[in-house]
């Protein structure tokens, strides 16, 4: 049973969001609340068989706004319409009381994450591939349409199997170090565990209440999940899905702060936290023998979980790397000695030198750059980056040894992703914003010159980009409900086939993700 705590997180969130939209759910709210969703949703509203319905969640809500979805219900999952038993007005009230903060967080521990964990009884560990395909050349595509993950043979474009996730997958899918597992994380929070040998679920596990993305350690053993809700990061151990550690994340100033991400970082062996309300950041060790400079977490059987001296030393031991101000999205240098972080709304990203601990670099960075979608590659004997911005029409190209600007190229509107591959010339550039949404342009990674912009599906938005083990081919999404992924052969241009899929939107191949192939982003 979730035991109820009055949070003192949760006066920060509330007073993070705008004004609440409490105050216009009428009386009557709570009640139709609990006649008409609570089944699904949980009397909680943190989700059961349906998605939470908090704002953290439903603010991410495209398309359709709340109102709407109660009166027509949505295509493709069990969500029925209330428009025939509910009046306009109990409506509006209910999407009023939805966007409404919780006036109670849950406690979130080790305890009640590990009551959610469910492992399949119906499982069982292949010996060897259940296919013929080259299991390092799968593809997963994730279709946001009706939450599942289709399995694609990367040389034939077959789907083996296609498997239900969790409610709204976000970020990308993690894989073991062979390739052979898969996690997938949704905005809710749960951890689903996937063999691809196999071509089975292992189980799943709820490790935050609202959660942003995961990362694998370098010896595969230990998953770490970024939470916004509670203020955590959750380190869960890949083989059985068991909690191993949930870390509060409070900065040195004694405030608690969201974890707007947490990436993996191989040569390092360690996570490194972006955190969203205080200026640090945060690198937590993976290695069992990490240097002694780390301070660390304890137990205690009194306290729950406390921060020990700056001496200790060991797994999950941390870090503190304390900035001018609070950074996310971050790009990495193929090194992992340094990341770019963005100051949100100031115009300006920041480059930190992660072996000395302190920021070493400014640029000016305006109309939002998204740099976690940013690649690198050499050019002209450089090795340069680049990154799309979500407000305007352009790419930016830096240096990332001067961390001097290029150049920058003009492109038909504001990008999300980008992607190439070592074994292509071209990057390719989607832009996901705007009237030219249905455009994705190919772009000369020497020239920077843009030599063709496909239009795959006028009018469709086109996105998001994976290529094969050997970069010969490109995966494009149509990201729409009736969607499609197009293979395009990756030197002609010229469209291969076309695999009808409910709006795809990232795409993961398992060979380019485990070797952190030179035209992916982490
Ligand atoms: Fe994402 C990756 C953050 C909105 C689809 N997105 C990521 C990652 C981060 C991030 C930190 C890297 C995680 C990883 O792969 O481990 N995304 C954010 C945001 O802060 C933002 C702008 C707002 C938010 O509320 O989260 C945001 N993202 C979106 C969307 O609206 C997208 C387009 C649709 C969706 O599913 O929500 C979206 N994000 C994706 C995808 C990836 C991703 C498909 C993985 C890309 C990859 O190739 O690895």
């Amino acid at each position: 049973m979730i035991r109820r705590t009055v949070f003192s997180s949760a006066l920060a969130l509330a007073g993070a969001l705008a004004l609440s939209p409490a105050a216009q759910a009428g009386p009557g709210a709570a009640a139709l609340y609990r006649d008409h969703c609570a089944e699904c949703h949980a009397k909680s509203r943190l989700g059961g068989t349906g998605p939470a319905l908090i704002p953290q969640t439903l603010k991410r809500m495209r398309g359709p706004k709340v109102a709407q979805v109660i009166a027509r219900g949505r295509a493709a999952t069990q969500m029925p319409g209330f428009a025939d038993t509910l009046s306009e007005s109990e409506i509006a009230d209910l999407a009023a009381y939805l966007e409404a903060p919780l006036a109670q967080v849950p406690e979130w521990g080790a305890q009640e994450i590990a009551g959610t964990r469910t492992l399949d009884p119906g499982y069982a560990p292949a010996a060897a591939p259940l296919f013929k395909a080259d299991p390092l050349n799968i593809t997963l595509v994730v279709e946001t349409g009706d939450h599942h993950v289709s399995v694609l043979d990367g040389d034939t474009f077959k789907v083996l199997d296609r498997f239900a996730t969790p409610f709204a997958v976000h970020g990308g899918p993690k894989f073991s170090p062979g390739g052979r597992f898969v996690f997938i994380m949704s905005r809710d929070g749960w951890v689903q565990k996937y063999d691809i040998w196999s071509l089975q679920e292992v189980g799943r596990v709820r490790a935050g209440l609202n959660s942003r993305n995961i990362a694998i350690s370098r010896d595969g053993k230990w998953l770490a999940v970024a939470n916004y809700l509670p203020m955590t990061l959750t380190i869960l151990s890949t083989a059985d899905l068991g909690v191993k550690r949930v870390m509060p994340v409070v900065g040195k100033s004694g405030r608690k702060s969201r974890v707007s991400a947490v990436y993996q970082a191989p040569p390092r062996d360690s996570f490194i936290l972006a955190l969203k309300d205080v200026p640090e950041i945060w690198e937590v060790a993976t290695d069992p023998n990490a240097d002694p400079v780390y301070e660390g977490f304890v137990h205690s059987r009194e306290k729950g979980m406390v921060e020990a001296l700056p001496s200790s030393q060991g797994l999950f031991a941390r870090r503190r790397i304390m900035l001018g101000q609070p950074l996310d999205d971050f790009f990495f240098t193929d090194d992992y000695r340094n990341l770019v972080g963005a100051a949100r709304d100031s115009g300006r990203a920041v480059v930190v030198n992660l072996n000395v601990g302190r920021e070493i670099a400014d640029l000016p960075l305006p109309g939002m750059p998204h740099l976690g979608s940013g690649i690198s590659w050499r050019r002209a004997g450089r090795r340069v980056m680049a990154t799309p911005h979500l407000r305007e029409g352009m790419l930016s190209v830096i240096d990332t040894e001067t961390w001097k600007p290029v150049t920058t190229i003009e492109t038909k509107g504001p990008g999300f992703f980008l992607r190439s591959h070592e074994n292509t010339p071209y990057l390719w550039a989607d832009v996901f914003f705007g009237p030219n949404r249905d455009a994705m342009h190919v772009i000369d990674k020497q020239s920077l010159d843009i030599v063709k912009t496909l239009r795959p599906v006028p009018g469709a938005t086109v996105a998001h980009v994976e290529f094969t083990r050997d970069g010969s081919h490109a995966l494009v999404s149509v990201w729409e409900d009736d969607g499609a992924v197009i293979v395009y052969d990756a030197a002609t241009l010229t469209e291969v086939t076309r695999l009808p899929m409910r709006k795809p939107s990232g795409k993961y191949n398992v060979f380019n993700k485990i070797t952190f192939s030179e035209g992916t982003s982490h």
